[in-house]
Formats: C-alpha cells, structure tokens, sequence
C-alpha cells in the first residue's frame, strides 16, 4: 500500500460527507464548498508536538502540585516559564487511542468512531497530518503512534500498538517494505531511542526547505513502568508526598462508584491500597501479608509513583538534549512547541490507579506551549480546551482554517492575548466507553465548567450488558477542587444539576453522541436521567445483583483479551 493512494480527494470527501450525515448537519453544509489554502510557505512557524502516555500534571513541576517540590520535570517547566501555561486543558476519551485519534482527527471519538483501544483512523482520515502536508510543511511522525494504521506523514518511524520500553522494534517508513513489515529493530530505552529518531530525522531526513510539523511521542511514562536503568536509584530514599484523598474521603462518589452502602467498593476502581486487588500494586509489591492495610498501602504508593517518576525523568532529560539541538540549529525560536500527554492519570487521588475516569487527575491533560514570537512568556490561562482543538490550533499557526471535518476550533488567540473569545467554550464534554474493562471503571459521560463537574455513570457496555449501578455525581470545583464531596443530592445544588443537565443534553446532540446506534444502552441513559425515586430504587437493585455476581461468578470462559 502507498500512503498517496489513501490521499484522494474523494476518499476523503466521502468520510466528511460520513461525518456529516453522523452529526446531523444536513445537505446544505454537506454541499459547501472546502476551502483551499495556498502552497506557499514563507515565514510559516515550525510546529512540533511534544507528547507523552500517561504524563499526567499532577507530574509535571509547572502545576504546581504536590508533586512539584520533587522537581519532577525541570526541562518540560520552561516551557511554563517561557510561554503559556493552561490550567483547564481537557481530553474528551480518557484513554490512549482514542485521544490520539481525537488530536489527528479534531472530532470526538463518536465522529471518528474510535470509542474504545479497538479503533484505529485510516490514512485518509488523519486530517492533521494531511493538511499540513497541503500547507507546505514537512511532516514527521516519531514514537507511540497506536492508531494501528499506517501514519500518513512524510516520514515515520513509530511503535507497533503499546511498543516496548527496552529494545523497541518501530515501524520505519524509510524501510521501504509494506507497513507492518518495515520492521527496525534498536537497543536500549524507548524514550532514548525515539529521541535518537527525531534528532536524526532532523540532521539527515527533513526537508529542510519546507517547515516542519513532527509529532514526537514518548510511550513512557505508560504502564507498565520501566525505566531505563540508569534511573533506578532515582527518588530512592524519598517518601513520596501522598494526596489526601488517599486515604479518606467519605462523601466522595456514589451509588455508581461505591454501590449501596459501598458494598461495591472492592469492584469498582483499581486501587493503590488493598480495597480492589486487580492490577493491584499491593497485590504486587506488598506481599508481605503481616503488613497493615495502611503500611501495604503506603508501600504500594511508592513503589507505583517512583516507578512513574523515574519514567518522567527519562522523558525530561531527553527533552533536554532536543531542546539543545533546536538551540543549536536555531530552530527553538521559530517553532512551536507544544508539550501534553494523551490524557491524564490518578496517582493516587481517591485510591485509584490508571486513567479512564472523568475526575480531574485523569480528565486534565498537561499542555504547554511555547513560541516567544508571539506568546508571553510564564503566562496562564483556565480557558476551557479540549483536545479535539489541538488540531485546529496547531494548523491556524500554520496559517490554515480549520478544515469542515474537525469539530474543534482553534484557540491561538488564546495563547497569544491570554483572553477568550465570547463565543469559546464554556464547558467540556467527557466519554468513556470502555464499561468495567482492565481497571473496572464504569462507563460514564459529563460536561464541566470552571465551577462544576456533572458525571453520569449509566454503567453499561454499548450493548447494554454488564450493567452496574447507575449514579449521578456533581462536584463543585470552587469549595472542593480536589472533588472529593458529591453535592448532587444537596438541595442547595438542584438548580445547577438541572442547568448542567440541559447544558449537557444540547452538547450531547450538538456532538452527534446521543445513542442511537446503541439503543439497549440508551434505554438505560433515559431511564436514570432524571434519577427518580423508581430509578433510585431500581439503582439499589442493581448494586444488588452485581455484588451477587462478583461473589458467585458465572464459570470463566476461554477468552483471549487484548491488553491496551
Ligand atoms: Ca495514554
């Protein structure tokens, strides 16, 4: 297969006109014609984005968490201190093929039909890639790639799916063989080798007459964390600083969450401590079963969190010998840079692990952006973002509009005056489809704003299956930022609930996300979406029969699962 082949205009009108019909725009908008942008280059800025798996901000030193007196990032902290910092940068699919699908393609994941680790985006369908390519520039894709299809850039060199931290194989478009075939084997530490890649694509392959647009991804600091050896001592003797939430939080969550009278709470949400044994660190590192539940757990949270850290680390310092070349090159100056990770992780907070649910920790997406030509330097801005509006971004510094087929829209004018338009977003909106899969979290939608945060745990797979209780639960992120006291039932909140509800509802519609591809699990959103005293009453139910599945499970059958 050649890449040009996948470029027709044709195949790409066809998944526009797809898109379209998808979000229920209609013939008239189906009709209008595309814009074009001229070929010509000039004094187009470089562009390149910087991203890393699973680098949450808590772990990045510029936010400022508990986090930051480790001095976790010192290389990725310039760019805060030299250009724009924001506060509210949000992924709308907490989980790593789908935010990357949402990036390259500016729509949200039922647009682009990547709901889940099963979905992949075509050639034609990259649109960010392909549009740089139409505005002149040279593009490059290097590092975790997982979106299965062969990148459609002038040059790659990627990881198959989740790649390996030591001695990764990557998919080399210089090969020359088929995708999939064009296999490079290399030795060593995965965050040094794709740094290697880069900075030989930059001295030996680019088109140096033509700007550029890499995407440079790090696998690191996804689990299972490994870091290259030379970190091993790294954080050694530190006790690292824990959240509070760690350890109590008695009216945070929900029935959704918890079950009734948290009779759920060894099934729901991986955990740090003992409370949820899958995947569970405990379980791993602190055997020792004379340990008390809080000493297992304080262990547990250090082993996980230096495992972590020593995995940022490695991906600061390569940023720093990239950093020195652009320098050297006089490339720093004229590109810009973006730093962010696919989506964000828990480190603890609320005794979970992993990603997935819509709480901050794992919602929130580090972005950073430097380019001193026209961003301050050390600003900040908690204009809402999301990152179906990374492309748009990133294609408006290159001077191009915002292509029909992204549903997101550029906020440039953001990172140069630090004002938002009156017409930009005021909330985002947030899907996770995957129910219950790897760290047991239940499927779940919602929409939040500076102030507040409305989840809605309808706990059901696509198909209606494996239904866990459904929940509301609000957050006010003013009084409570750590999310840690579901005010949905206080009464002093019900006219919000209801605002937040509408607000929802019109998002949901206005995204094309309203389920009638899934009618058994839509009957289940209608059904709790007011949450009556029936629903309530069924809720409770249903906590019920889940708690008997888990203690009498059906017998096991053969399965083979993908891991993510
Ligand atoms: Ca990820």
């Amino acid at each position: 297969m050649t890449l040009r082949r996948g470029i027709t205009g044709t195949g790409k009108m066809q998944s526009r006109r797809d898109f379209l019909k998808l979000a229920g725009l209609g013939a008239a908008a189906a009709l209008a014609p595309r814009f074009s942008h001229a070929a010509a280059v000039g004094d187009k800025p470089n562009i390149l984005f910087i991203m890393s798996d699973d680098h949450t901000s808590q772990a990045v030193g510029a936010y400022g968490s508990r986090l930051a007196k480790l001095n976790p990032t010192p290389v990725i902290d310039t760019l805060a201190k030299e250009g724009m910092l924001f506060e509210n940068a949000f992924c709308t699919n907490s989980i790593c093929t789908p935010s990357r699908a949402s990036i390259i393609t500016g729509q949200y994941s039922i647009a682009n039909g990547v709901l889940d680790l099963g979905g992949s985006i075509a050639p034609e369908n990259q649109y960010l890639a392909i549009e740089m390519r139409k505005a002149g520039y040279c593009t490059a894709m290097v590092g975790k790639w997982h979106l299965k299809k062969e990148p459609n850039f002038d040059y790659y060199s990627v990881l198959p799916g989740q790649g390996k931290y030591h001695d990764p194989v990557f998919r080399e478009k210089a090969d020359g063989k088929p995708f999939g075939r064009n296999v490079v084997k290399m030795t060593g530490h995965s965050s040094d080798r794709i740094t290697d890649i880069t900075l030989n694509w930059f001295k030996n392959i680019r088109d140096k007459s033509k700007p550029f647009f890499l995407m440079h991804h790090y696998k690191a600091p996804h689990d299972m964390f490994d870091n290259a050896r030379r970190y091993d001592s790294y954080l050694e003797d530190v006790d690292i600083p824990e959240p509070e939430n760690l350890w109590k939080q008695p009216r945070f969550g929900s029935i959704a969450t918890r079950g009734h009278n948290d009779e759920l709470l060894p099934y729901i949400g991986t955990s740090i401590g003992r409370r949820n044994l899958r995947r569970n660190y405990t379980k791993s590192y602190a055997r020792d079963k004379s340990l008390s539940d809080a000493a297992a757990k304080r262990l547990a949270y250090n082993v996980y969190l230096k495992k972590y850290l020593r995995c940022v680390k490695g991906v600061d310092d390569n940023l720093k010998r990239l950093f020195e070349y652009l320098r050297k090159e006089g490339l720093m100056d004229n590109t810009v840079i973006i730093y962010t990770g696919d989506q964000g992780f828990m480190l603890g907070e609320h005794d979970y692990m992993d990603k997935r649910w819509m709480y901050d920790e794992s919602h929130r997406m580090p972005f950073l952006v430097r380019y001193p030509k026209t961003i301050k330097p050390g600003s900040r801005t908690d204009a809402i973002v999301e990152n179906v509006d990374y492309g748009p971004t990133m294609l408006d510094f290159a001077g191009i509009k915002t292509p029909d087929c992204m549903q997101g829209a550029s906020f440039k004018s953001i990172c140069e005056t630090g004002r938002e338009p009156a017409s930009w977003k005021k909330a985002a909106y947030y899907r996770y489809f995957m129910h219950m899969a790897h760290h047991d979290n239940p499927s779940h939608f919602g929409i939040r704003t500076k102030t507040h945060k409305l989840i809605f745990y309808y706990g059901c797979s696509p198909s209606g299956a494996n239904q866990t209780p459904p929940g509301w639960e609000l957050y006010d992120l003013v009084k409570d930022p750590k999310e840690v006291v579901n005010v949905y039932d206080d009464p002093k909140y019900a006219k919000i609930v209801a605002e937040l509800k509408t607000q929802l509802a019109a998002l949901r519609k206005k995204y094309g996300d309203t389920d009638e591809k899934f009618p058994a699990m839509k009957k289940v959103i209608d059904e709790f979406w007011d949450y009556g005293p029936a629903a309530r009453k069924r809720a409770i139910e249903i906590s019920h029969e889940m708690l008997e599945r888990k203690k009498n499970p059906p017998p096991r059958r053969r399965r083979n699962r993908k891991n993510k």
